[in-house]
């Protein structure tokens, strides 16, 4: 029995990952730790929680005595994984100090307790938007770190950090750094579930400036894929970009969900841009695809599985669009949808 000590695992793609290890394999167990902030739903693992190789604990990654007491315990874990961050570019533009807490002291902290208890791998699950904007070309994984948003720089920081523990301390440390994800329990507050939910609704979908930024998609369960891989196969000390080369200009996914729905294109709305925000990003996986990583299925497929998931799982997102989130999308759009524009 190998023992994953997943932190984040009920927020978006820690929940799908957790349910990739435990179906791909039979003979690994799995602790989610969560802290179930605004992002955390214990409704993204409801298939799971009966499963006798997961547990689930309540808890922050910045507590060091919690996780202390998860490596001194009977279930301590051979593997950490970490997805757990503030994680959305918006929010940090309104309250960086929590994204500095979770995502660069809570890493430490992770880090710092990986290395007393000695574990065969520290996974840190970071992000494309470390390297920043990217005109032309892509990025590699030796290319510097230029952060944009302030949760960008904590995730580099996070990043860095993570390098340090393997230079100085030898801790084996392995990141992977993903570009923009997208798929089934993404909360609907970044780009595709916040439209996607929207055009069902009919309500305007808020397309930030012209539109015409480009992010370079990757369906959650590829991540997972890219994931499992790196830690079987990745070398400690190594970074790992995980893009599928599917570039899109931000105007023409809006379009896409609209076509799947069959809903206006004047639900389109031009909103006031998002300050600092990244033109382009852009990801060389090579090095991942040099292990034998490549993506399952076309973007388009993805895509119109994923809308059909929103679509068919009302109960999950409903419930989401309610309480906090509403108070959130007025502060962050109230302002915007008031001035905003048709599209032309
Ligand atoms: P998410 O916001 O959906 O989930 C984050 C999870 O972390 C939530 O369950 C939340 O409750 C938990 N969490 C937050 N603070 C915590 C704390 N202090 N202690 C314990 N748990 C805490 O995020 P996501 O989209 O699933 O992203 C997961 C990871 O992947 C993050 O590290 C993010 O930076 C990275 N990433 C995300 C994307 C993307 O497109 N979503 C792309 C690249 C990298
Ligand atoms: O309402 C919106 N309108 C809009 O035009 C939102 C929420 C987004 N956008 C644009 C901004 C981006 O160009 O869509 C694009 C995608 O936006 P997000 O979903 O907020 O993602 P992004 O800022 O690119 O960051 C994401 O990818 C990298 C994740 O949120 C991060 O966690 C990940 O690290």
């Amino acid at each position: 029995m190998r023992r994953f000590l997943v932190s984040g695992g009920a927020g978006f793609i820690g929940s799908n990952f957790v349910r990739h290890l435990l179906n791909a394999h039979p003979d690994y167990h799995v602790t989610v730790l969560d802290k179930l902030t605004y992002a955390g739903n214990l409704d993204n693992l409801l298939d799971v929680q009966d499963n006798p190789r997961y547990r689930f604990i309540k808890g922050d990654i910045c507590d060091a005595a919690l996780v202390g007491a998860i490596h001194e315990s009977p279930d301590r874990p051979h593997v950490v994984v970490n997805f757990a961050a503030e994680s959305h570019v918006d929010r940090s533009l309104l309250d960086p100090g929590s994204f500095l807490r979770t995502d660069v002291q809570g890493t430490y902290v992770l880090l710092e307790a990986a290395r007393k208890h000695v574990v065969e791998l520290f996974l840190q699950i970071s992000t494309d938007e470390v390297y920043g904007s990217i005109l032309e070309g892509s990025f590699k994984e030796t290319d510097p770190l230029n952060p944009s948003s302030p949760y960008a720089a904590s995730k580099a920081g996070g990043d860095m950090l993570a390098l340090a523990y393997h230079t100085s301390f030898g801790l084996p440390v392995v990141i992977t750094r993903s570009s923009n994800n997208f798929g089934p329990y993404q909360y609907p507050e970044k780009f595709i579930p916040l439209f996607v939910t929207n055009a069902i609704d009919g309500e305007p979908l808020p397309l930030y400036g012209d539109g015409l930024q480009v992010r370079d998609w990757l369906y959650v369960l590829d991540n997972c894929r890219a994931i499992d891989l790196v830690i079987h196969q990745g070398a400690p000390g190594e970074v790992y970009n995980v893009g599928a080369s599917s570039e899109r200009v931000n105007l023409e996914v809006a379009e896409g969900i609209l076509r799947v729905l069959g809903k206006p294109r004047e639900l389109v709305r031009h909103v006031t841009d998002r300050p600092g925000h990244d033109r382009r990003y852009s990801l060389d996986s090579a090095k991942l695809r040099s292990l034998g990583w490549a993506p399952s299925r076309s973007h388009e497929e993805a895509m119109e599985e994923t809308v059909r998931w929103y679509f068919d799982n009302q109960w999950w997102w409903r419930k989401i669009k309610s309480g906090e989130f509403l108070e959130y999308y007025r502060q962050n759009y109230g302002e915007r949808l008031r001035g905003g524009q048709p599209l032309g």
